[in-house]
């Protein structure tokens, strides 16, 4: 690690700090916060707040809080500034880092990925929309540049189309996690991207709770459609004609229905879509929501059983049963949603199913083809913007993820939803709290420790033989498992875990809380207690559909649809149990997280002022109990302390080695330029060194300048002796 040379004074407190950093309201960057505390940091929060300026750094991590308001600050001319700027020299903003990882990989051939964080509503996709539109605006603007970036960008309205839905805690929530790799060429152009997306939460498609609303998707097309287009849909424009739906009032505040389905579809048209396509995906969309209308009934058997009939199959999907909306006879579908056929010894026996189970059937027939169309949707987006030459690239990830939620049932949903914020909270100790502190350990720097929470803990007892481990477990088993059985299994594993809580593990412990039902377990997150109730977790993990079913959907005339089940074609039937869906999740997760520890991390910490979603609102308990479980405090303590600026020795000298007359007669680059070259050079270093250096008292950017190289030479001169380099 480079150190920074010593210098009298340099790191002095707000008193001395860069007067831009100062002109703004509060202090712009918490580690010039004086005297700090939990209190201080959080009044510094509310005051920029409540004066709209919404970010605030920590060293290089910005702090976003949702101002839930259109603010004046994301024109073309704030692009501008923060494009030629210097980090420290403006007020905070999203842009800064944006630049700062943009031209770190440009120039620097660093592949860097921004983590975005946050609970529900904190602002991480709007975070995520604002990287990429910068980024967007400040590389070249030749047309077949302009085409990819068009593409990329398009992405976003599909994909939340499809992926988005109204929840109690934000009207436009990400119920898919969504990590996007933009790939650059050696000038910093973009050539491409690659999505990858993360576990869909697809039992909304059946179900939702009042005043939620299912996937955008179903409202825009209702509102937006034209009528032969509903017509030839088989659709009713009222939401409240279809089962799965059911909304009294679907519109939301801000958002058009009608408007967005217009640009959903010229989104995909932009991306590559062919006409085609975009109209199987509507038909296979309308066929989910008439899924959910076909109604089950009891008839009664010669057998006495109660088995299930569909009443209202007649014409369900068009008149025609050949040439339908999906080309699929309806006899077909009925058989398969009424009865199971079991191939035992060469025999085939059929099972009558009763309305309960034909009702289990229809609706985990639609969560799949949902979810799969999902799939098959960023798949087709990555085919338009993948880049296929195969010159070196340059990498900048995106990550966006469904933030940390709490509602009053929680689910295997929510448990993967938390799960995978547990992970990401993880990494961002790792690697601002933990390895720093490691790192001046190793090198010698005295160093006064500061303590943090680690949350490993909460990681092992989800992933490794922990719940997801026991849970798989419990849906492998042959005989009978339930929730009961899956919940002892838990009490025996972890009943004394000081992060998990059950009835049983409370009644050993002597503890009497009838908050916690009897199915519920509960789990000690990093931010926040959650209580899940075991009911269901078999059924989703295990995410079994009847074969029947599959291959049902895959005698349908419909190319897309079919395609979507090539588990269905009879002659690929397999006896293997499909992986269930924690163990998909949790391996995907380990990927990505492998993933972002190769690349340069860039932190968005987004915080939740309020409840309401409401403008110039801030709940101080709110956004206490964020700052605590983020851990800021314990970040500003280590920036404050630590290195703000840490390079490995050889990139940094070779990249400021023309600056300084001592190695200068190594250099061997062209003449041409070269004054420019170290301009920039001298330049970016001042950034660097103001970064190092808050509290220098420069009055003018030269000033600034001129300080930074004569400190560059000082370095140079000190370490040339040095064995470390001497091959340089
Ligand atoms: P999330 O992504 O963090 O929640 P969003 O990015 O969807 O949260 O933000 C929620 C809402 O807050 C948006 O729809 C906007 O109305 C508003 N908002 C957020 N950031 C800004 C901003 N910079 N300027 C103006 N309004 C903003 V979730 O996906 O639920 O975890 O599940
Ligand atoms: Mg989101």
């Amino acid at each position: 690690m480079l150190p920074p040379p010593t210098c009298a004074g340099a790191r002095a407190g707000a008193m001395e700090a860069n007067p831009s950093v100062l002109a703004t309201v509060g202090v712009g960057d918490l580690v010039l916060l004086d005297p700090l505390s939990e209190e201080s940091l959080l009044s510094n929060l509310r005051e920029r707040f409540l004066h709209k300026e919404i970010y605030t750094y920590i060293g290089n991590v910005v702090i976003s809080v949702n101002p839930y308001r259109q603010l004046p600050i994301y024109s073309a001319e704030m692009v501008e500034q923060y494009c030629n700027g210097n980090f420290y020299a403006m007020k905070p903003h999203i842009y800064a880092i944006a630049e700062d990882a943009y031209s770190s990989l440009r120039d620097r051939n660093r592949d860097q990925c921004i983590l975005i964080t946050g609970e529900s509503g904190a602002g991480k996709t709007e975070a995520s929309k604002l990287v990429m539109s910068y980024v967007a605006a400040v590389c070249s603007k030749g047309a077949d540049v302009t085409k990819v970036k068009e593409q990329l960008l398009q992405s976003n309205p599909v994909l939340e189309a499809f992926g988005n839905a109204k929840t109690i805690r934000n009207n436009n929530s990400s119920r898919f996690g969504k990590y996007m790799d933009v790939e650059f060429d050696f000038k910093g152009e973009p050539l491409g991207g690659l999505i990858s997306n993360y576990l869909l939460e697809k039992s909304r498609v059946v179900w939702h709770v009042k005043n939620e609303r299912n996937f955008h998707i179903f409202y825009q097309l209702l509102a937006g459609a034209s009528d032969p287009l509903l017509k030839r849909l088989k659709l009713q424009r009222d939401c409240r004609h279809h089962g799965y739906l059911g909304d009294e009032n679907p519109r939301l505040p801000g958002m058009d229905d009608a408007t967005n389905f217009q640009a959903v579809q010229d989104a995909m048209r932009i991306i590559g879509f062919s006409e085609a396509e975009v109209m199987q995906l509507l038909e296979v969309t309308a066929v989910v929501l008439k899924l959910g209308d076909l109604q089950l009934s009891g008839q009664f058997q010669a057998s006495g059983m109660d088995a299930c009939g569909i009443q209202n199959i007649q014409g369900w999907m068009g008149r025609h049963p050949r040439i339908g909306l999906i080309g699929l006879q309806e006899s077909i579908l009925e058989q398969a949603l009424c009865s199971r056929t079991v191939e035992a010894k060469q025999e085939k026996v059929v099972t009558a199913l009763s309305v309960a189970q034909g009702y289990f059937g229809r609706d985990a027939l639609a969560k799949n083809i949902y979810s799969r169309l999902f799939d098959w949707l960023v798949t087709r987006i990555n085919e338009s913007i993948q880049v296929t030459a195969g010159e070196r690239r340059k990498v900048m990830g995106v990550l966006d993820i469904y933030g940390f939620e709490i509602f009053q049932d929680n689910s295997f949903e929510q448990f993967i939803i938390n799960y995978c914020n547990e992970k990401l909270q993880q990494i961002f100790i790792l690697m601002t709290l933990k390895e720093e502190q490691e790192e001046y350990f190793r090198e010698g720097i005295k160093w006064t420790p500061v303590t943090f929470f680690d949350n490993s803990i909460i990681c092992d007892l989800i992933e490794s033989g922990g719940i997801l481990v026991l849970l798989d477990e419990e849906c492998l088993r042959p005989g009978t498992v339930s929730a009961a059985t899956f919940l002892a299994k838990l009490d025996q594993a972890f009943g004394s875990h000081e992060h998990y809580e059950s009835r049983k593990s409370q009644s050993d412990r002597h503890i009497t809380d009838t908050s916690l039902p009897s199915t519920c377990f509960r789990v000690h997150h990093y931010a926040g207690k959650v209580t899940y109730n075991a009911t269901g977790f078999i059924e989703k993990n295990t995410d079994r559909l009847y074969r029947g079913l599959a291959q049902a959907m895959w005698q349908a005339k419909h190319t897309l649809l079919r395609s979507l089940f090539p588990d269905g074609d009879p002659k690929k039937a397999s006896l293997k149990m499909p992986p269930t869906a924690g163990f998909q999740f949790k391996a995907s997760i380990n990927t990505l997280m492998k993933n972002l520890y190769s690349k340069n991390p860039n932190y968005i910490r987004c915080i939740k002022p309020n409840e309401n979603q409401a403008p110039g609102q801030f709940t101080d308990e709110l956004v206490r109990s964020q700052v605590r479980y983020l851990g800021l405090l314990e970040n500003v303590r280590v920036r404050r302390a630590g290195y703000a600026y840490r390079q490995p020795y050889q990139p940094c000298l070779e990249r400021y080695r023309l600056l300084s007359t001592h190695t200068w007669p190594r250099w061997t680059g062209t003449l041409f330029n070269l004054e420019e070259r170290r301009r920039r050079r001298v330049e970016e270093l001042a950034t660097v060194i103001q970064k190092t250096y808050r509290g220098w008292r420069c009055r003018t950017q030269y000033q600034l300048m001129r300080k930074s190289q004569i400190l560059i030479s000082a370095w140079f001169r000190g370490h040339a002796q040095k064995k470390r380099y001497q091959h340089m």
